[in-house]
């Protein structure tokens, strides 16, 4: 049996992270689809984090982008996160974007290329010091679109050298989490393509280093709670960039494509004891199409769903399947905790935290998204890549 109140207890733990970069215009591929009342500061991008979290309460941290979202004081952003409730999360390095990076970044054959790079991500730190964030999150867009472009052998030793001179810069109480995926924007070979590589890089780091699983960063059938299953049991697992893709990297909601495989997922990281603070459950989307903030309380209400569906695994009955051999019990006494509609549950788990049961509704009787349409006229609006 399943012990309802250490559910609840767990589900009152839950952290998403939000990214800055959701709250501006944004999409990852052809138009981008302006919106009224988009944030045009870090600090109004903060201002929408927060209204999530209070509507949530699930989502006490944001993530920043640099340099997207570039401030003369830090610790001024930090202390305005801090008096709206949230607090400043992962620092999301960026070195694609820039003409310099034409051939790669850390992995570039040029070395004052490689030198800018890294001093990009040594300055990531700086302003981790500044923000008292705990984790850097590092993407490359490196590698090559056609055989012999580069040696990849040699972009491998590059990237371990850029790696080691930013973890040497590294506090005690600050890690480096790294992010792999398949192709995009490199189509031939990616320098970082999947958890192997990231895995054996970080092992090499040391244990400051670990590994991201971005949902959407893995070819079509991956089987991705086997990698977290994995990770977990080597204590490289550092965080989740959550979102769906149907195709590529869609940077969709997190659960709109495939409920089912959050719910495996999460049930890995409660398996695998990876339900704490040590693990960073991110989002990583941008909301094309649809209203911003109402998108990502809606991901938040789903990673809490596919959390609570997992948590109600029979955990015993599972095993004693298990030990039987007895297939057909096994698979029912999981599709039973994910059949389950957990939506009642989570709506006590919100009035015991003193919230609305009913998030989406009290964001939307709040006002706030009016507000925002009326009051951020003029200035620029936060962008994808501004
Ligand atoms: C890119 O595909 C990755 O998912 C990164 O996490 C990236 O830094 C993020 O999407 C923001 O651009
Ligand atoms: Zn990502
Ligand atoms: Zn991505």
């Amino acid at each position: 049996m399943t012990d309802l109140a250490a559910v609840k207890a767990a589900l009152k733990t839950q952290a998403v992270e939000t990214p800055s970069w959701a709250y501006g215009n944004s999409g990852t591929r052809f138009k981008v689809f302006a919106q009224a009342g988009v944030p045009r500061t870090p600090f109004e991008k903060i201002d929408d984090a927060a209204k999530v979290h209070e509507f949530t309460g699930a989502a006490p941290t944001v993530a920043l982008h640099i340099p997207w979202d570039k401030v003369e004081d830090y610790a001024a952003l930090g202390k305005h996160a801090g008096e709206r409730g949230v607090k400043i999360g992962a620092i999301n390095s960026n070195t694609f974007q820039d003409d310099a990076y034409k051939l790669g970044s850390v992995c570039a054959p040029d070395p004052a290329v490689r030198r800018k790079a890294v001093d990009h991500l040594l300055e990531c730190v700086d302003v981790m010091d500044a923000t008292g964030s705990r984790d850097l999150k590092l993407w490359f867009a490196d590698g090559t679109n056609y055989p012999g472009q580069d040696d990849i052998r040699g972009r491998q030793d590059r990237l371990a050298e850029a790696l080691a001179e930013v973890y040497r810069r590294l506090g005690d109480d600050q890690r480096m989490l790294l992010e792999y995926k398949f192709f995009e924007p490199a189509f031939y070979h990616t320098d970082v393509p999947d958890w192997g590589t990231a895995y054996a890089h970080c092992l090499k780091l040391g244990e400051k280093a670990q590994v991201v699983v971005d949902t959407g960063h893995h070819a079509p059938g991956t089987n991705i709670e086997f990698i977290v299953a994995t990770l977990l049991r080597e204590g490289k697992l550092g965080a989740f960039d959550f979102n769906s893709r149907f195709y590529a990297d869609d940077d969709l909601m997190v659960g709109a494509a495939d409920p089912f495989q959050l719910f495996r997922i999460m049930y890995e990281v409660i398996r695998g004891g990876g339900f704490t603070a040590e693990t960073a459950f991110m989002l990583d989307q941008c909301h094309n199409i649809e209203a911003k903030i109402p998108a990502i309380i809606r991901s938040v209400l789903n990673v809490q769903e596919a959390t609570a569906k997992a948590l109600l695994v029979d955990r015993d009955a599972l095993a004693a399947a298990q030990a039987d051999g007895d297939v057909l019990e096994a698979n029912a006494v999981v599709m039973d905790a994910y059949n389950t509609d957990v939506r009642p549950l989570l709506r006590e788990v919100r009035e015991e935290m003193g919230l609305d049961p009913e998030p989406l509704k009290a964001y939307k009787a709040s006002g706030w998204g009016e507000k925002i349409v009326a009051e951020r006229v003029g200035g620029e609006q936060a962008g994808w890549g501004a």
